[in-house]
């Protein structure tokens, strides 16, 4: 299947949420005339104007599911782009993955300076939970707080961060094909997982829960979708690694080829760029599945499963 393939329906809602996304988040940021400016300015040119949107693009249509209310999303999407956009700046760091090319423009560091972008990182990160906590969510004070605890977990060392430093120790390392899977589930999967679950808890139907330790399948609804944002985000990370190696750095914005170059094992290094594609499919196969019961109120969600999968940049 190709991108064109997908509906033109999905693809205004697409445009329009991003455009949401981005008036949210040029509303929620400090201003660039706010001291301290140059901090400011740099934490606008790294979440504005770039990217996708995937993450916010799935806590809306989580949201969609439970009718949650609009201006609710809004910040959970925001935050969850915040954090999002912090771990893209300080990925590119020389102490990190050491990128020029970020968005289609130059990294936070390189247009700034490195001190600014780890700062900026750092300001991204707790802004993200201000806003969480400033801003209501959900009717209980309690599930609210748990929403937090959920992103907190989602980004911290038994997250985004932790799945960060064993990428930086595998380098130059085979990995067996659970060991990459664990560290991308981690890595990439928590934060995209997250979306999934915020956006739906911000409406009304489900009890926060914040562990993302493994846990036998369940039949509940609240398990079926915290399963499916789980398998997204792993195969979200295995058609990344098939792009790395299949597309050229002007469609990414980002240097092509990278991970390869600096002997980060792969899905396409461990099991070849066919097997790759098979698995992001299969993936995308038991993903869909599980919101089979959800129905209509789910077919955002879907066509975001397959916009994931059938994505070029
Ligand atoms: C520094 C704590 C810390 C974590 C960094 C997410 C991450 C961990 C690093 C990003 C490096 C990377 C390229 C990972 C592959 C998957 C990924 C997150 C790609 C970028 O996400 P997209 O494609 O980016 O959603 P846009 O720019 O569209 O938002």
């Amino acid at each position: 299947m190709r991108e064109e393939l997908m509906g033109s329906d999905f693809q205004s809602w697409v445009t329009a949420q991003q455009a949401r996304c981005e008036d949210v988040l040029h509303e929620l940021l400090p201003r660039a005339e706010v001291s301290p400016q140059r901090l400011h300015e740099a934490m606008r040119y790294a979440v504005l104007q770039g990217g996708k949107r995937v993450r916010p693009l799935l806590v809306f249509a989580a949201g969609e599911l439970t009718g949650a209310d609009a201006a609710r999303l809004n910040i959970a999407a925001a935050a969850v782009e915040l954090i999002h956009a912090y771990s893209l700046v300080h990925d590119d760091m020389p102490c990190m993955d050491n990128d020029v090319l970020r968005r289609g423009k130059p990294t936070c560091h390189v247009q700034y300076d490195e001190a600014t972008a780890l700062l900026v990182g750092d300001s991204l990160q707790t802004l993200a939970f201000q806003l969480l906590a400033n801003h209501r969510l959900n009717d209980d004070p309690q599930h609210q707080l748990d929403m937090i605890k959920l992103l907190a977990l989602a980004s911290g060392s038994r997250g985004m961060a932790g799945g960060q430093a064993i990428d930086l120790a595998s380098v130059g390392k085979s990995l067996s094909l659970p060991e990459l899977e664990f560290m991308h589930i981690h890595k990439t999967g928590a934060l995209i997982r997250a979306a999934v679950l915020l956006g739906a808890h911000c409406g009304s139907i489900f009890p926060a829960k914040p562990d993302f330790a493994e846990k036998p399948e369940s039949a509940t609804q609240r398990d079926k979708l915290d399963r499916f944002g789980k398998l997204i985000g792993l195969a979200f990370q295995v058609v990344d690694d098939v792009l790395d190696c299949e597309a050229d750095t002007a469609t990414l914005g980002k240097t092509a080829g990278k991970d390869a170059n600096n002997g980060k094992p792969t899905y396409v290094t461990l099991l070849g760029l066919s097997a790759a594609r098979n698995m992001a499919e299969q993936l995308h196969h038991e993903a869909l599945e599980l919101l089979v019961e959800f129905g209509q109120s789910a077919q955002r969600l879907r066509e975001l499963a397959d916009f994931i999968i059938l994505r070029k940049f």
